[in-house]
């Protein structure tokens, strides 16, 4: 009953993007940790058929109209620089020009490359606000194109180093002053640690002990994490000390280039970067970081055997390979200086994020049980410690590839 009453409003609220188009679905699309997203699918006859709608979480995102300002700033921004070579208009339907599809085609590297849009309502707006005060909005859907949740070869790996360079060099000449700061300290490995703390003085302060209630083998977990974690405080300043020193500079990014948001052609080929939530100014290394902490790890971030977790320098080698092919010429002698120590610190400090909100009671991710951000924040904690113990081999590769990559 509750479902059926569930998907019926859902259908009301995409039918609002759906410029008068019977809406046929609305299902549950992916699995992201912050908002709620479905894929709806229109009658038969209407083409494209599918579009993404999506809840903007607005105890994370505290603006949601900002986010989805910087979808459309990026969108002008494309456009603008010609990026958009292949407007297929949607005539059919007569659809206003606004409503126009376009895709980014063969842009330099003769690949096929499109970026989400954002679709707006009958009367032109670019989201939605149902009765309730939650924040509905459309966003083109990729076709031809597949998710994958893990790397399955170490071709699939170099393509998503490359899709990532694709992104950046599509948004590196978008200025920064742009894009609007969606998600305050996003990133910022300090602030974290700053919440991190303000956490613990909280528990402290109800007179619980922190494992109270606790079985040997979540006491022993939880104190394996606060001890991680305080071995590590000092060095996670290192991007936010570079960035301060004028190191490494801010640059637009994505924000969250994790696997299962690069999306592959039927060809193979990575073809759009997906889920533009996090798109605003911060540091190619947090992107870097991410899509490496993501795609080398094979058993995945969601996997109940934390023990097993490692990284694995082949794909990082691949990946980085990829990302460099198309990459190498924005990159500096200091980014290049600083791209371990941000595989390294994007891990812990989605383990750190984790951990936090397991102690804060699960406010900020999605969870299915008490335990799992505890679980998840085991993941990334082992992961950290194996990139350190193969910090040599990681060095190796990115100074192998740094000579490979310079002009001769
Ligand atoms: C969150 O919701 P999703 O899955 O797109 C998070 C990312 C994390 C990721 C871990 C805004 O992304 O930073 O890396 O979970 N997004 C935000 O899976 O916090
Ligand atoms: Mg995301």
């Amino acid at each position: 009953m509750e479902q059926t009453k569930q998907s019926t409003s859902l259908k009301k609220i995409a039918s609002q993007f759906a410029n008068g188009s019977k809406v046929v679905a609305v299902d549950p699309l992916g699995n992201g940790n912050i908002n709620s997203t479905y894929l709806v699918t229109l009658s038969p006859t209407t083409s494209p058929g599918r579009f993404v709608l999506q809840r903007i979480n607005q105890q994370v995102f505290r603006r949601p109209e900002l986010v989805i300002q910087n979808m459309s700033v990026l969108c002008e921004h494309l456009k603008a620089s010609g990026h958009t070579l292949e407007r297929q208009w949607e005539t059919e339907r007569q659809w206003e020009t606004e409503r126009q599809w376009e895709t980014e085609r063969r842009w330099e590297t003769e690949r096929r490359w499109e970026t989400p849009r954002i679709l707006p309502t009958a009367q032109g707006q670019n989201f939605w606000r149902d009765e309730t005060g939650e924040y509905w909005r459309a966003i083109s859907f990729i076709e031809n194109s597949q998710v994958f949740e893990t790397i399955e070869s170490l071709e699939h790996a170099r393509e998503v180093g490359t899709g990532l360079a694709m992104f950046h060099r599509l948004i590196s000449t978008l200025p920064t002053e742009k894009l609007a700061d969606t998600l305050e300290g996003f990133h910022i490995t300090p602030t974290y640690l700053a919440r991190y703390a303000q956490v613990l003085a909280e528990r402290e302060g109800q007179g619980i002990s922190l494992t109270a209630n606790l079985t040997a083998e979540q006491t022993a977990q939880v104190n394996y994490c606060l001890a991680f974690v305080a071995q590590r405080r000092e060095w996670a300043h290192v991007l936010e000390v570079a960035k301060e020193a004028g190191h490494l500079p801010l640059r637009p990014i994505h924000g969250d280039p994790k696997v299962n948001n690069i999306m592959l052609g039927t060809d193979g080929k990575a073809v759009s970067l997906i889920d533009l939530d996090t798109l605003k100014p911060g540091l190619v290394h947090y992107d870097i970081g991410d899509c490496l902490r993501s795609g080398c790890n094979p058993l995945g971030e969601e996997t109940h055997d934390w023990q097993a977790v490692t990284f694995d320098t082949e794909r990082a080698k691949a990946m980085l390979e990829g990302y460099l092919s198309l990459a190498k010429d924005f990159l500096t002698e200091q980014d290049y200086r600083y791209l371990y120590d941000a595989i390294r610190l994007i891990a812990f400090e989605l383990g750190l994020r984790f951990f936090t909100d397991y102690l804060a009671g699960n406010v900020y991710f999605k969870v299915n049980d008490p335990d799992h951000n505890l679980r998840r924040s085991l993941v990334q904690f082992k992961l950290t410690e194996s990139i350190e113990a193969q910090a040599d081999a990681l060095k190796a590769i990115i100074e192998a590839l740094k000579i490979a990559e310079e002009p001769t």
